[in-house]
């Protein structure tokens, strides 16, 4: 394993919130990462590189170990199961809450309740935990639309103004988990890297400390 330090970094409303933090870490990309077309960028550190990638994809890079350290929401780590991954820093960011939703005033009707998400291994824990029936059907976006069309009863989804939901005759209903984004950790390079990871976590905490 090289000493190289490879970041796998979540792109659009995650990494906003994230390049601030790393830079009061003490690590900023040498480019400006919005103008470039690139996936992997140089920092000011010269063994420590980033990847931009889609945070479904990050609890993947970190778990094989092509990334050492990743920054995901916990939704993201939830669904994946990130098995072989440490947890070891709550960034405080991107808080939201995973929870059930349907039309308003409108109670599930069918027995066997459809719920319709992008997050289908947390919703099928979920509904099970809680005794109930649920055929859980995979969608890739706008999950508020699945009720009104009849497509589901309820769905699954983030939440954090409520204003999407009410914008679409929807309400929330029970809360599944509280989110926010997490920093993940190779389990083997926490061992082989550890005195080049310690430190980024110390500096990273006292980051997320400074803004609380
Ligand atoms: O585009 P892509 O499919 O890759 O994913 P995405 O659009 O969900 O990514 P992005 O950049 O929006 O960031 C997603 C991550 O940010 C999630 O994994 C969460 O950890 C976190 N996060 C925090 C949120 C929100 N807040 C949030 N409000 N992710 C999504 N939303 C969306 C939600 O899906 C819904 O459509 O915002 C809407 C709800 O917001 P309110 O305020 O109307 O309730
Ligand atoms: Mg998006």
């Amino acid at each position: 394993m090289s000493k190289q330090l490879i970041l796998a970094l979540s792109k659009g409303r995650i990494l906003e919130e994230t390049l601030p933090l790393l830079a009061d870490a003490g690590i900023t990309p040498v480019e400006d990462l919005s103008k470039s077309r690139k996936l992997l960028f140089d920092t000011n550190l010269p063994d420590v590189k980033l990847v931009i990638i889609r945070a479904t994809d990050v609890p993947t890079y970190v778990q094989l170990g092509a990334a050492d350290v990743g920054i995901a929401g916990k939704d993201v780590l939830l669904e994946h199961g990130a098995e072989g991954l440490y947890e070891p820093l709550d960034l405080e960011i991107a808080r939201c809450k995973l929870m059930t939703a349907g039309v308003t005033g409108q109670l599930p009707a069918r027995a066997r309740r459809r719920v319709a998400t992008k997050f289908v291994n947390v919703a099928r824990r979920y509904y099970a935990e809680q005794g109930i029936q649920a055929e859980v059907i995979k969608l890739y976006g706008a999950m508020e639309l699945a009720p009104l069309m009849n497509l589901a009863d309820e769905i699954v989804d983030i939440v954090d103004t409520g204003n999407t939901l009410r914008a679409n005759g929807m309400e929330p209903r029970e809360l599944i988990a509280h989110i926010s984004t997490r920093l993940v950790v190779n389990k083997a390079a926490m061992t082989m890297k550890h005195e080049r990871i310690k430190p980024l976590l110390e500096r990273l905490n006292s980051a997320v400390k400074k803004r609380q």
